[in-house]
C-alpha cells in the first residue's frame, strides 16, 4: 500500500483544499476542481469525514476591499475574486500587474481557526506555474496544525513533484479512486455552476508539447451511463443546466462515446461546454449535426499551426472542408474557434500570421494559445535552449502569459501586432453577425 493510502486507511477526518492562484490573468471556463472532487468522493465512499474548501472559486466567498468581486456571464463563465499583490521578484522586468485570484491568506487563516484537527490535508495542484500558492497554502495549514501530513496531487504535483517534496509535502502520483462516482459528494458538486464530465481518459496522439501521455499511458473510457446519471441527479438537485467536458480526446473514434452519452438525454436539456480543443479529423456530417442538435456552446478546435511539426493529430485534415461541414450544421464562423499555438520553438511570426489568415479564409475564428512549456514533454528542452529565461529552474516562467518574455521571436511588440490583427478579425466577424 502506498503512503497516501496508508494515511487514508489510518485516518478519520480529512481537510481538502483547492488553493488560490497567483498570476497575471486567470479566468474560469466552467471551472471545477474535478480531481479533488474525486478524492473527496473516494474518502466519503470510504466513510471518512471531510471538510472541503475551494479557495479559488467558492461562490460563497466574500472578501473585504481592496479585493474585487468576480464578473459573471450568462453562460456560466465567471472570473474569480482578485486582489492586487506585488509581483514575484523574479518577474520584476515584466510590465504587467499581478494578482491573487481567490481567497487571501487572512481568509484561509479564519477558516482554519474554526476547524478540528484533521488527520491529513489534501491540496490540489493545477498549472505548474501556480506551484507557489500550493506551498503557501501548505505553510498556512502547518502554522495551524504543525505536524499534519500534507498531500499534493493533480497536474503540477505529477509534473514537478520535486518542488513539493522539497517542502515536505507528500506527492500522490496516481489515481487514488479510479472510476469513482461523484454522486456521493452531491453537497459539494451542488456548489458549482457546471457539472464536470470526462468520457475519454487520455489521448491517442503524442503532440510534442503536451503532457497528456505523462498522465495516461493509454487512452481509456469512463462509463457514459454513470456520468449521465450523475449529471441528471445534479441537475435535478440544483436546477442547473450546464455541463463541462474535461476530455483531451472527446471525439475519439468518431465521437462513439460522446454519441452514447448524449443518446441518454433529450436534446435541449443541457448546455454542453467543451473548453478544450476538439480534434478536427474526427468531424463528419453526423458529428456536426449531433453537436448542433445538443446545443453545444461555441466550439474550439486544436489546429495549432499550418504545418505538422509539433503534432500529427490533424493529418489528412482540410480545414476549410471540415469547417464547411460545421457551417452546414448551423454553426457561424464566430462560433467555430480554432486554437493556434504561438511562441513555440523554431516558429516564425509569419507562420502564425499565415495560420490566422488560413483560419479566417476557412470560416473559423482564430484564437491564439501562447505556449506554456510543460516539464517532461519533448519540446520543453528545445524551448529551454532558445528561451531568454530559465524555464527549468523557475516554473513561474512556464506561464503562457509570459511567452513574450521568453521567446526570441514572439516579443511583446510582435505579440501586439498579432493581437491587433486578431482584434480586427473579430470586429469583422462580429459586424457580419449583426448585418
Ligand atoms: C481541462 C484542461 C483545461 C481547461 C480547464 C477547464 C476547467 N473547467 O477547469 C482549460 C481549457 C480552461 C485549460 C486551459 C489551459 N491549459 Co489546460 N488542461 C486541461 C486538461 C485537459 C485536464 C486537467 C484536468 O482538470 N483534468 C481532470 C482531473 C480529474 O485530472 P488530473 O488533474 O490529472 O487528476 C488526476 C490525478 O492527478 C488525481 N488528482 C487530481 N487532483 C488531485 C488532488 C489531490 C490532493 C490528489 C491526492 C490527487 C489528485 O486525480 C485525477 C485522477 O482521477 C490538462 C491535460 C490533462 N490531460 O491533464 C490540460 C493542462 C493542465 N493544461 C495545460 C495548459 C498549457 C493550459 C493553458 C496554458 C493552455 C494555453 N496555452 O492557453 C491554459 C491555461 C489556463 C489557465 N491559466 O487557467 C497543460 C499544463 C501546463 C502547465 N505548465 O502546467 C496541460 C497539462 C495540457 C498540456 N499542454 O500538456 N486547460
Ligand atoms: S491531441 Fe491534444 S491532448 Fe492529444 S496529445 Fe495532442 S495536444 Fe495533447
Amino acid at each position: 500500500m502506498n503512503r497516501v493510502r496508508q494515511i487514508i486507511a489510518a485516518g478519520r477526518r480529512f481537510l481538502l483544499l483547492n488553493p488560490p492562484v497567483e498570476d497575471i490573468a486567470a479566468y474560469g471556463l466552467w471551472n471545477t476542481p474535478l480531481g479533488l472532487l474525486r478524492v473527496a468522493a473516494g474518502l466519503r465512499a470510504s466513510e471518512k469525514d471531510l471538510t472541503f474548501f475551494d479557495l479559488l472559486d467558492d461562490p460563497g466567498l466574500r472578501l473585504p476591499p481592496p479585493s474585487i468581486p468576480p464578473e459573471e456571464r450568462p453562460d456560466g463563465r465567471h472570473g474569480f475574486w482578485k486582489t492586487a499583490i506585488p509581483k514575484p521578484p523574479e518577474l520584476h522586468m515584466v510590465p504587467r500587474r499581478y494578482h491573487r485570484f481567490g481567497a487571501t491568506d487572512d481568509h484561509l487563516r479564519t477558516l482554519l481557526a474554526d476547524l478540528p484537527h484533521p488527520d491529513a490535508v489534501f491540496i490540489a495542484t493545477g498549472m505548474t506555474y501556480w506551484y507557489r500558492t500550493v506551498l503557501r497554502t501548505a505553510e498556512l495549514v502547518r502554522e495551524h496544525f504543525p505536524a499534519v501530513p500534507v498531500i499534493a496531487g493533480g497536474t503540477a504535483a505529477r509534473l514537478i513533484p520535486e518542488r513539493f517534496e522539497a517542502d515536505g509535502l507528500i506527492v500522490e502520483r496516481g489515481d487514488l479512486f479510479p472510476g469513482i462516482d461523484l454522486r456521493v459528494v452531491s453537497d459539494l458538486t451542488a456548489r458549482y455552476t457546471a457539472y464536470p464530465i470526462e468520457l475519454v481518459r487520455g489521448c491517442p496522439y503524442r503532440c510534442r508539447y503536451c503532457a497528456s501521455s505523462i498522465f495516461h499511458a493509454d487512452t481509456g473510457l469512463n462509463d457514459p451511463a454513470v456520468q449521465a446519471e450523475s449529471l441528471r441527479a445534479w441537475a435535478t438537485a440544483t436546477g442547473r443546466r450546464d455541463a463541462v467536458f474535461f476530455d483531451d480526446a472527446l471525439l475519439w473514434r468518431k465521437g462513439e462515446h460522446l454519441r452514447k452519452f448524449l443518446s441518454l438525454f433529450d436534446p435541449g436539456l443541457f448546455r454542453f461546454h467543451i473548453p478544450n480543443g476538439l480534434h478536427l479529423r474526427e468531424v463528419d456530417e453526423d458529428i456536426a449535426q449531433l453537436l448542433s442538435r445538443y446545443r453545444f456552446s461555441p466550439l474550439r478546435f486544436g489546429f495549432e499551426t499550418g504545418g505538422d511539426r509539433f503534432d500529427s493529430k490533424k493529418e489528412g485534415v482540410h480545414l476549410a472542408d471540415t469547417l464547411a461541414i460545421l457551417h452546414r450544421a448551423g454553426y457561424r464562423p464566430r462560433d467555430l474557434g480554432v486554437y493556434l499555438l504561438c511562441g513555440m520553438p523554431g516558429q516564425t511570426l509569419r507562420e502564425v500570421e499565415d495560420a490566422v489568415d488560413l483560419v479566417v479564409a476557412a470560416g473559423g475564428r482564430p484564437y491564439l494559445n501562447e505556449y506554456s512549456p510543460v516539464p517532461g514533454t519533448p519540446l520543453f528542452d528545445e524551448h529551454l535552449a532558445e528561451s531568454a529565461r530559465d524555464i527549468s529552474a523557475e516554473p513561474l516562467w512556464q506561464n503562457n502569459s509570459l511567452s513574450a518574455y521568453r521567446s526570441p521571436v514572439f516579443t511583446p511588440s510582435a505579440m501586439r501586432r498579432l493581437k491587433d490583427r486578431l482584434a480586427s478579425v473579430y470586429r469583422d466577424q462580429d459586424r457580419e453577425r449583426f448585418s
